[in-house]
């Protein structure tokens, strides 16, 4: 049974019991390499308390919490100080969730923490596809000499599964380079979301999907509570319809991150994050 870290606040509704679960929620508090503003560390506690405020029902999906077996094992202990030592333990942690044959939903920390949970899931669904809906590529080759960085954490996922693997949405911000590497290595979608995703979706509804969420890629007015805030996203109702028009997709792991509450001074950016978690345990689990 995974039990990382005693917890006062679980995620609303979860079960007391990993055994009979289908998704485990994990946290992964990690904020070293971020570029912009640090305090991303805080993220999934903010987002488990504020999950109080949410119902368990979703009027949308017509579902409640009760209709689904999920756990919330806590936040995974990390080495703070050495990256790799930090991914490694994210690895160990995935890598048990996906043997017990579950989902994973990952609540970070900064968008590091997407690789070595992806690099865990590929290994056991060689055949995986990538949602990544982010504000920025991620597609840098390193950041000031870093290739372990937020800002190269999809640039790295890509060395790993194939970059044409990988469908980038809502992107509105990087540098010239990350741009033209996206032309021949990904499928890059700039600034849309809810536009070329039925598309998508009908490409890849036979395959295994793994959604990557930055929640910059939320517009910062609806989401001011992050690191890298950049204008011009979509807004709350358009996310979580983009997390609906996914319903059909297989997804065998998935990952929330970003999340800053010393930026989130109304809770708004981590009640959008568990509502975003509300939805898609309904949705996948
Ligand atoms: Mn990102």
């Amino acid at each position: 049974m995974l039990n990382l870290t005693e917890m006062t606040g679980k995620y609303i509704g979860a079960s007391e019991q990993y055994k009979d679960c289908s998704v485990v929620i994990v946290g992964a508090p990690m904020d070293m390499t971020v570029s912009f503003r640090p305090g991303t560390r805080q993220g999934p506690v903010e987002i488990r308390e504020v999950s109080e405020g949410l119902e368990e029902y979703s009027l949308q999906l017509n579902l409640n919490l009760s209709e689904r077996r999920f756990y919330d094992a806590g936040d995974i202990i990390l080495p703070f100080g050495n990256v790799n030592k930090c991914l490694n333990c994210i690895s160990q942690v995935i890598h048990e969730i996906i043997k017990d044959k579950k989902i994973p939903f990952l609540l970070g920390g900064e968008h590091t923490v997407s690789l070595p949970a992806i690099k865990q899931v590929y290994s056991n669904y060689p055949d995986l596809a990538v949602i990544h809906l982010d504000a920025h590529a991620d597609l840098r080759n390193d950041y000031l000499g870093e290739e372990f960085s937020h800002a190269a954490v999809i640039r790295r996922v890509a060395e790993v599964i194939g970059g044409k693997n990988i469908y980038q949405l809502g992107i509105r911000s990087g540098i010239r380079e990350e741009f033209q590497w996206a032309e021949n290595n990904t499928f890059i979608y700039p600034g849309e979301i809810l536009e070329p995703l039925p598309d998508i979706v009908r490409n890849i509804e036979k395959r295994p999907v793994y959604i990557s969420l930055d929640i910059d890629v939320v517009d910062p007015a609806y989401a001011p509570g992050t690191g890298t805030p950049e204008p011009g996203g979509c807004n709350s109702k358009e996310i979580i319809k983009a997390l609906y028009l996914m319903k059909n997709l297989n997804i065998v792991g998935m990952d929330l991150v970003e999340v800053c509450p010393i930026y989130d001074y109304s809770q708004r950016t981590a009640l959008l994050a568990a509502k975003l978690i509300r939805e898609a345990i309904l949705l996948f689990g």
